[in-house]
């Protein structure tokens, strides 16, 4: 037990752990690995494992610990070990003592993997490049060099953090920091909102003189804006709007009515037409206009910014379109995990079919009540938690069935009355039937294709 006394054990072996457990072995920390699931590790990774549930016990013998974050921070191990004193962290503490580059950092519930995806090939062009990581699917920590000449550290990233990767860390700090939204989500792992969204709030804690923040325009955020402003962060903002002043980036709806991305290029206004981007949606658009002010910010040129923009297809299981088959669009939005990203997607739409239903994660889907009977033609329910949502259909007055799987709501779907496009936006997280989300977008992909070959 004493050797141990100077060793890490790393909670969770998931692609987190073996990250974390890469970087410390690469400096010569000794560690350990822990995962309650029977994972086994891959060869290059010469350690210890230990299978099965966390003891106390076991883990009170390390000098401090690495929870990744799958692993949820309340687990009752975790609060026991913590409450002795056992020093606790997450991959981004790691990451911020060990990188000194710029940093860009992208938090909020939900857009963020669309504005990080677009800011890294926007300054990829620039000399130096980027490198993107984080809740976007690549550990941080395999950003980072190996402090040899040959392996130097990138020069600048961006990384997308969730409240889990956040709220385990001591603040990071970022030169440009954009908050997103926060929205209703991960209500069975948060003790609750404002937990949440304190979480999210850590990501501005270090900021001060010379940094950037983007918020958005709510005045909500004002009291955080001034807060950041005294320290001497540049606060910008974004949101919808009628008239550009007093914003930096956003939507704007012109007299016409029509709409158009903008943002700052120093004191300059650069506008796009909404309607000349191929990623649709008011939510995807705000997302593009954040990403441009980050470009901008870091010396993109104008030009090459709206190209990014115009050539920008959206990313895979966000509002993307997957054409006409049997007669009908169909989109495919199986990202949308939480009632907000599915309302922002039903908005986008004036009248559309809509496939839902999964694990809530302790969240009310009936707040989208009055979304739900402005656009919903009818709804097909999917998944282990269907009474909430053929509820919401009831008080929004929307005809509704119980399909229970993706292939069967599809199926029903195509034999509507009407032609108007049908939409799989979950509301809801995908585990109760896929292995991620991407596994349950890839089946709504595939039962439409089938449509074809069926017809
Ligand atoms: N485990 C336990 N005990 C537990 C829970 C989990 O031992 O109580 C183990 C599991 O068996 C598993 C490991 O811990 O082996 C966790 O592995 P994982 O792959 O699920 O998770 P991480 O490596 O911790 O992955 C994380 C992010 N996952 C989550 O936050 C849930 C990934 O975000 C991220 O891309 C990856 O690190 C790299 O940084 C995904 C995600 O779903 C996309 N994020 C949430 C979201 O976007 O809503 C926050």
């Amino acid at each position: 037990m004493s050797e141990r006394m100077n060793s890490t054990a790393i909670i969770g072996m998931g692609k987190t752990g073996q990250a974390a457990a890469r970087f410390l072995l690469r400096r010569g920390i000794a560690c350990e690995a822990f995962d309650e699931a029977a994972v086994s590790l891959p060869d290059d990774l010469d350690m210890v494992m230990h299978t099965g549930p966390l003891h106390v016990d076991r883990l009170k013998g390390f000098s401090r610990l690495m929870v990744s974050p799958g692993v949820n921070w309340q687990h009752p191990t975790l609060a026991e070990l913590r409450e002795a004193g056992i020093p606790m962290f997450g991959d981004l503490e790691l990451f911020g003592e060990a990188y000194h580059g710029d940093l860009i950092a992208i938090t909020g519930t939900n857009g963020k993997t669309t504005t990080v995806s677009l800011i890294s090939t926007m300054l990829d062009t620039l000399s130096g490049g980027i490198e993107a990581g984080g809740n976007i699917g690549v550990p941080m920590l395999e950003l980072l060099g190996d402090d040899a000449a040959q392996h130097p550290d990138p020069r600048r990233i961006v990384l997308e953090l969730s409240s889990f990767q956040l709220e385990r860390a001591n603040p990071i700090h970022p030169n440009w920091a954009a908050l997103l939204n926060v929205q209703p989500d991960h209500a069975d792992k948060h003790t609750d909102m404002q937990a949440y969204e304190a979480a999210k709030l850590r990501l501005f804690a270090r900021q001060g003189e010379g940094d950037k923040a983007m918020l958005p325009v709510d005045a909500c955020w004002n009291g955080l804006a001034d807060k950041l402003c005294s320290r001497g962060v540049f606060v910008r903002r974004f949101g919808v709007c009628d008239e550009i002043s007093g914003l930096d980036a956003g939507v704007q709806q012109q007299t016409n009515g029509s709409w158009q991305v903008f943002w700052h290029h120093y004191d300059e206004v650069q506008t796009v037409i909404a309607d000349e981007l191929p990623a649709q949606g008011m939510h995807q658009h705000l997302n593009l206009a954040v990403a441009a002010q980050a470009a901008a910010d870091f010396g993109v040129s104008a030009g090459v910014i709206r190209q990014s923009l115009t050539s920008f297809r959206g990313l895979p299981h966000r509002l993307q379109s997957l054409g006409v088959v049997a007669g009908r669009e169909w989109y495919n939005d199986s990202k949308a995990t939480n009632p907000d990203a599915a309302a922002a997607a039903l908005e986008s739409f004036h009248q559309v079919i809509w496939i839902c239903g999964g694990l809530r994660k302790g969240l009310d889907v009936s707040v989208i009540r009055n979304v739900v009977a402005g656009h919903v033609e009818q709804m097909f329910v999917i998944g282990a938690e269907a009474k909430p949502f053929t509820d919401l259909a009831a008080t929004a007055g929307v005809p509704c069935r119980f399909a229970k799987t993706v292939e069967q709501a599809v199926k029903q779907a195509s034999h509507a009355m009407s032609g108007v496009p049908v939409l799989l936006s979950p509301a809801a997280a995908s585990q109760d039937q896929f292995r991620d989300y991407i596994e349950r977008g890839n089946s709504f992909a595939a039962a439409v294709a089938a449509l074809e070959t069926a017809g």
